[in-house]
């Protein structure tokens, strides 16, 4: 017999003492569990409900953010960006979370999701400071309540939970939103920060991008979970599933949740069904683990495209609304252009100003060290120039060095 057999019913004709009752589930599960298909509007009878200014300005924001992510990859291919880890295909994701924000909440995101941020109305150029290469992140987050983009998978999650948590113990209307990966789950900071919220009954929501890989490992490697969102039901808090390319669906359900954590009900945890379209980043090969059919596939369920077919069945798409939204992209994508193709200028050095308040004995040994390198390599590029100057300067400078040697001589 097993353990739940025994505790499902008693033996008949026995005498067995009723179990304690710590020994039964603290919490109904039942509520807490993800429905088992992934929650959507576009393409259901349910579409009719949503708000035609809605529709239309997640679509331009839509269209605002994947010809955000275009740039931004060329940019790095003219070597004017360090990095960039597109969210192209999961713009639907990052538009949503943006949204449901007031302006007092906070955003704590990840390194890919710049367009969050700037969806939040952080300007572009700031946003991709980071990732330019810069030792800072390219904005005030006290000004925008917009978090670092958070390079260490799921380290920004505690942090969201303890900025929450503060706040509601100080009585300020604040509420958290935290994006990751589906790689991130299998950190120990998505436990802990989950664990803590639930206990806390935190004002925080989760944002789990299933985008399928943490990079070449997909989520089936990772995890035996029966989706992201059950995980939800361990702490204590309800898991909600949607599908991540669905706009309309995503600013409902994390809609619900922000707004059920400013009431003070407590955490939610939303996994969005998505697909990273390009890439990890510009420094991946997606070729080589992944095949060409299973992009298409997802291509085929594009964020931009069922909110096409929608805003069409309504008759809201256009020729008028598609060119000034097209407009509207090409302008933003053209101001990014111009200001990533200025070279900054940077002073090396700053990159031991900041790290800590007092320098270590390393970092000083490391600050002289590359001084010595940078005045070295000065002097080296002036007597290239010198030497550049031309060969008859060149030998009247031999010619002084000699006759001043032997004028000293000469006494
Ligand atoms: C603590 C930590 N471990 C490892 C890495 C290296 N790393 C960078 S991205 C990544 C995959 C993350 O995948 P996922 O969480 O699914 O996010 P996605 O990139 O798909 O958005 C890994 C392992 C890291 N940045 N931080
Ligand atoms: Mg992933």
């Amino acid at each position: 017999m097993t353990v739940l057999e025994q505790r499902a019913g008693r033996r008949s004709g026995s005498y067995w003492p009723a179990p304690p009752p710590a020994w039964r589930p603290r919490v109904d599960p039942a509520p807490l569990l993800p429905d088992a298909e992934p929650y959507r509007l576009l393409g259901t009878d349910a579409a009719g409900r949503i708000d035609a200014g809605l529709l239309t300005d997640l679509y331009a924001q839509l269209v605002r953010g994947r010809r955000y992510n275009a740039q931004a990859t060329a940019l790095t291919r003219q070597g004017r960006l360090a990095v960039y880890p597109s969210s192209t295909g999961q713009e639907a994701c990052q538009v949503a979370a943006a949204r449901v924000l007031k302006e007092q909440d906070w955003l704590f995101p990840s390194y890919r999701d710049t367009l969050a941020a700037v969806a939040r109305g952080l300007d572009p150029v700031q946003a991709l400071t980071l990732l330019r290469g810069d030792w800072h992140t390219g904005y005030d987050p006290h000004e925008h309540r917009i978090a670092p983009l958070c390079t260490p998978l799921a380290t920004q999650l505690p942090h969201a939970v303890g900025l929450a948590h503060a706040a509601r113990l100080k009585g300020d209307d604040v509420v958290a939103l935290a994006l990751v990966g589906d790689g991130g789950t299998s950190e120990g900071d998505f436990h802990e920060a989950l664990n803590f919220a639930a206990v806390w009954q935190a004002p925080v929501v989760f944002l789990v991008q299933n985008n399928g890989f943490a990079i070449s490992v997909p989520l089936a490697k990772q995890s035996a979970a029966p989706s992201l969102a059950h995980k939800a039901v361990g702490y204590g808090m309800p898991g909600r599933l949607v599908d991540g390319n669905d706009a309309p669906a995503l600013h409902e359900v994390l809609g619900e949740a922000v707004e059920r954590a400013r009431r003070g009900g407590g955490p939610t945890l939303v996994e969005a069904l998505t697909y990273r379209i390009e890439a990890h980043t510009n420094a991946d090969d997606a070729t080589r683990y992944r095949t060409e059919a299973e992009v298409e596939e997802w291509r085929e369920h594009d964020p931009i495209a069922l909110m096409e077919r929608e805003l069409t069945e309504r008759g809201l798409l256009t020729d008028d609304f598609v060119q000034r939204t097209r407009d509207g992209a090409e302008e933003m994508a053209a101001a990014l252009r111009d200001h990533m193709n200025q070279d900054p200028a940077l002073d090396p050095m700053d990159l031991f100003a900041h790290v800590y308040a007092e320098r270590t004995a390393q970092l000083r040994e490391q600050e002289a060290q590359l001084r010595a390198e940078l005045e070295a390599e000065a002097a080296d590029a002036e007597k290239d120039e010198e030497k550049a100057a031309g060969g008859a300067a060149e030998g009247d400078t031999a010619g002084g060095t000699a006759r001043g040697a032997a004028g000293e001589e000469r006494p």
